[in-house]
C-alpha cells in the first residue's frame, strides 16, 4: 500500500448541505412504526429500514460528493467467478476466490491508495466498519468467516496501485448465497453501487434469482454491466449464448451498459484467469476511470433512479402509515362500541324492572307492608304510612336492608356486563391480525382486582345522594314533617324503586305486575309527600346519578385495552412521508437535469465504449 497519504476529501458541511433533506428523511424513516400486523406489513418494516440504510449507504455520500471514486460493486451468482475475475483485473490474489461455496463473505474493496482517504472513513456505508488484510475487529472474530448465518459486519480496505485512481472495486457476497447474511448483505452493497458489475455463468444464467437482483437495478435506473463467465469453449457457443443473454435482460427491461463474454479455460498460478480473459473489462474500467464526466454521469444516473424510486417507497410508506392509523381506529372502535353496548344493557337493567325481583321484592315488601293487594291506593298508601312511621321508630331496619338488596342486584349486573363487554373486546381483539399481538399474553380483560367492591361503593355513594335528594327536596316545613315521619331511608328507597322501574313504569303506568305494583306503591306514595311533577323529577336525577357513577366505572374496564393500543408507538405519520416522497422525486429530476447538462447536446449517460 502506498504511503502517499492525500488530505480527506473536503465535505460541504452544515445544514445547508445538499444532503440535509436526505438526513432528515433519514429520521423520518428510523421513526416508521408499523406496530400493527397486517399482510405485508412485515415487508414494509424491513424496505423501511433497508431505505434508511440505502440513504446512509449511498445517497447522501453520493449526493454531497458526485465526484468521489465511482464504486463499481461486482456481485452475481455463487461461484460465479467474482472473486476471480477481480484477482484477475488487478494481477493477484487481492481477494479470497475457491471452491468452497460461499467464498467471499466479508465484502472487500480495492481502490487506488490514493484515494484511501474516500473509503477509510464512514462516507460510505457506514456499517461496516473498515478492517485491513490479515486485520479483523476483535467483535468479529468470533464469527469467521464462512461460518454461520448472520452477515459480515466488516468491510475489508485494499489499496492497490492495479486498481485505477477514480473508481473502486468492491468484491460482493453471493446474491443467492445458502447463507442468509450473505443474501441480504450482497444486496445491501449493490444498493450502494453506483455501477454493478453484475457476474453470471453459462450454466447459471436462467436461474430466477439474477433476474430477481437485476430487476432492482431496472428499477433504480442504476447502470449495470454483465460478465458472462465459463462459457464452454466450443466453436458458435459464446455467441449463442450471447444472443439469448441479450434476450433475457431485454425481456426483463435492462439495457446493459455492456456484456463482457468469458470463456472457460483453465486457471493460472495463484488462481488467475488467463489475462486476456479479463482484458475488456479492463480496458472498459480504465477508460471510464479516466473519463471524469463519464464517471459523473454513471453516479447521477445511478443517483437520480434510485432517489425516483425511493420516493416510490417511501410514499407507498406513507400507505402503510395511513393503514396502521386505520387499524388503530379499527380496533379502537372494537373497544368503544363493546363498552357503548355494556353501557347500555346496565342502563336497561336500571331501568326495566329485572331488578325488583326476589330479595329487592322481599325487602321492600318488607318496608311497605305484603298483605292484601289493594284496590283503593289511597287507602293502602294510607296503611303503609302508618307501618312506615312505626318503622321508622323501629329504626327503619326494613329500609336499609332494601337498598342492601338493591346494591347486591345492582353490584351483580355491573360486574357480570362489564365482564362480558371486556370478554367480547378480547375475543374481536384475537381474531383480528392486528389486535392478535395486542393480547398475546396481556390478559386485558382479568378483572380488576376489588373492581366489585368499587361497583358497590358506587352504589351506596349514589344510595347517598338519592337520600340527599329526599332530605333536599323535604326541606320545606310541610314536606319535611311527611319525610321525617315516614323516615329518610324508607323514603329514599322507594325513590330508588321507581327509578329501577322507571323506564318500564313511568311512561305508560300500566305495566302491572308483582314488581309493578310494589313500584307503583312506592310512586304513589312518594306523590303524596312531593307532588307528581316532583317525583319524576326526582327519579330522573337521581337516575341521571346513578347512570353517570356506573359510566365511570365501565369506562374504567375499557382502560386497558386503550392503554394497550396507546403502547403501540404513532412514529412519523403519512403527510410527512408524503412530503418527503415529494421531494425526493423534485431533487431526483434536478440531478437527471443536471447529468442531462453534464452530457451535454446529445450525449448520454453512457460510459465509453459499445458492448457490440
Ligand atoms: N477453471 C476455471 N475455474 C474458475 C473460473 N472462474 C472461477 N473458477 C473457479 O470457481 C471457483 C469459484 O470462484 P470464485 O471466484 O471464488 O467465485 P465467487 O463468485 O467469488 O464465489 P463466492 O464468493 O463464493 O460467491 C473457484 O474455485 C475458481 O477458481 C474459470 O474461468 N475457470
Ligand atoms: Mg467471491
Amino acid at each position: 500500500m502506498s504511503t502517499h497519504r492525500p488530505a480527506a476529501p473536503d465535505l460541504p458541511a452544515g445544514p445547508d448541505r445538499p444532503a440535509a433533506l436526505l438526513d432528515a428523511l433519514v429520521g423520518d424513516l428510523g421513526t416508521i412504526r408499523l406496530g400493527f400486523e397486517a399482510p405485508g406489513v412485515a415487508d414494509a418494516r424491513g424496505q423501511a429500514v433497508s431505505a434508511g440504510r440505502q440513504l446512509e449507504d449511498h445517497l447522501i455520500p453520493r449526493l454531497e460528493s458526485v465526484d468521489a471514486p465511482l464504486l463499481v460493486v461486482v456481485g452475481g451468482s455463487t461461484g460465479a467467478g467474482k472473486s476471480t475475475i477481480l484477482n484477475t483485473l488487478v494481477g493477484r490474489e487481492a481477494t479470497r476466490a475457491g471452491a468452497i461455496r460461499p467464498t467471499t463473505r466479508r465484502p472487500v474493496l480495492l481502490h487506488h491508495p490514493e484515494d484511501a482517504p474516500w473509503f477509510e472513513g464512514a462516507r460510505i456505508l457506514p456499517g461496516l466498519s473498515r478492517v485491513h488484510p490479515g486485520g479483523s475487529a476483535p467483535e468479529a472474530q468470533a464469527q469467521a468467516p464462512g461460518e454461520g448465518d448472520a452477515p459480515a459486519t466488516e468491510l475489508e480496505l485494499r489499496g492497490l496501485e492495479e486498481v485505477p485512481r477514480g473508481l473502486a472495486l468492491l468484491d460482493a457476497p453471493d446474491i443467492d448465497s445458502v447463507a442468509s447474511g450473505n443474501r441480504e448483505l450482497s444486496r445491501q452493497l449493490l444498493r450502494a453501487a453506483d455501477l454493478w458489475l453484475f457476474v453470471t455463468t453459462a450454466n447459471r444464467y436462467a436461474d430466477a434469482v439474477p433476474w430477481e437482483v437485476l430487476r432492482t437495478a431496472v428499477e433504480r435506473d442504476a447502470t449495470v454491466a454483465v460478465v458472462m463467465n465459463r462459457i464452454p469453449e466450443r466453436p458458435g457457443v459464446p455467441e449463442e449464448l450471447a444472443t439469448d443473454l441479450r434476450a433475457m435482460l431485454e425481456r426483463h427491461g435492462l439495457d446493459p451498459a455492456r456484456l463482457f463474454l468469458i470463456t472457460e479455460s483453465p486457471l493460472r498460478d495463484g488462481g488467475l484467469l488467463p489475462a486476456g480473459g479479463v482484458e475488456e473489462i479492463d480496458g472498459w474500467l480504465r477508460a471510464l476511470a479516466a473519463d471524469q464526466g463519464a464517471r459523473g454521469a454513471i453516479a447521477r444516473r445511478t443517483l437520480a433512479g434510485s432517489l425516483e424510486e425511493l420516493g416510490g417507497t417511501v410514499a407507498s410508506l406513507a400507505d402503510r402509515v395511513e393503514e396502521q392509523n386505520r387499524l388503530r381506529g379499527e380496533l379502537g372502535d372494537t373497544v368503544d362500541e363493546a363498552f357503548a353496548d355494556v353501557r347500555e344493557r346496565i342502563e336497561q337493567a336500571v331501568g326495566d324492572g329485572s331488578l325488583l325481583r326476589g330479595e329487592v321484592l322481599a325487602r321492600w315488601q318488607d318496608v311497605v307492608g305484603t298483605g292484601e293487594i289493594v284496590r283503593s291506593l289511597e287507602t293502602f298508601v294510607g296503611r303503609v304510612r302508618d307501618r312506615l312511621g312505626r318503622a321508622l321508630r323501629g329504626e327503619g331496619r326494613p329500609a336499609v336492608a332494601a337498598q342492601d338488596a338493591l346494591e347486591t342486584g345492582l353490584v351483580h349486573v355491573v360486574v357480570d356486563e362489564t365482564a362480558r363487554g371486556a370478554e367480547r373486546v378480547e375475543q374481536a381483539w384475537r381474531s383480528h391480525p392486528a389486535g392478535q399481538g395486542l393480547v398475546e399474553g396481556a390478559d386485558l380483560a382479568r378483572m380488576p382486582e376489588g373492581y366489585g367492591q368499587d361497583v358497590a361503593q358506587a352504589v351506596r355513594a349514589w344510595q347517598g345522594d338519592v337520600l340527599e335528594l329526599v332530605r333536599s327536596e323535604g326541606a320545606d316545613r310541610r314536606t319535611k314533617a311527611r319525610v321525617l315521619s315516614l323516615g329518610v331511608n324508607a323514603v329514599g328507597v322507594a325513590l330508588m324503586i321507581v327509578v329501577f322501574a322507571s323506564t318500564a313504569f313511568i311512561p305508560t303506568g300500566l305495566e302491572v305486575g308483582t314488581g309493578a305494583a310494589t313500584a307503583v306503591v312506592g310512586q304513589k306514595l312518594l306523590e303524596t309527600i312531593f307532588g307528581e311533577d316532583a317525583v319524576r323529577r326526582l327519579a330522573r336525577t337521581a337516575r341521571e346519578h346513578l347512570v353517570e357513577r356506573l359510566h365511570a366505572l365501565v369506562e374504567e374496564r375499557a382502560a386497558p385495552f386503550h392503554e394497550r393500543l396507546d403502547e403501540v408507538p404513532e412514529g412519523t405519520g403519512p403527510d410527512t412521508l408524503r412530503e418527503d416522497s415529494r421531494a425526493l422525486a423534485d431533487l431526483a429530476s434536478r440531478i437527471r437535469s443536471e447529468a442531462a447538462a453534464a452530457a451535454g447536446p446529445g450525449g448520454s449517460s453512457r460510459p465509453t465504449g459499445s458492448d457490440s
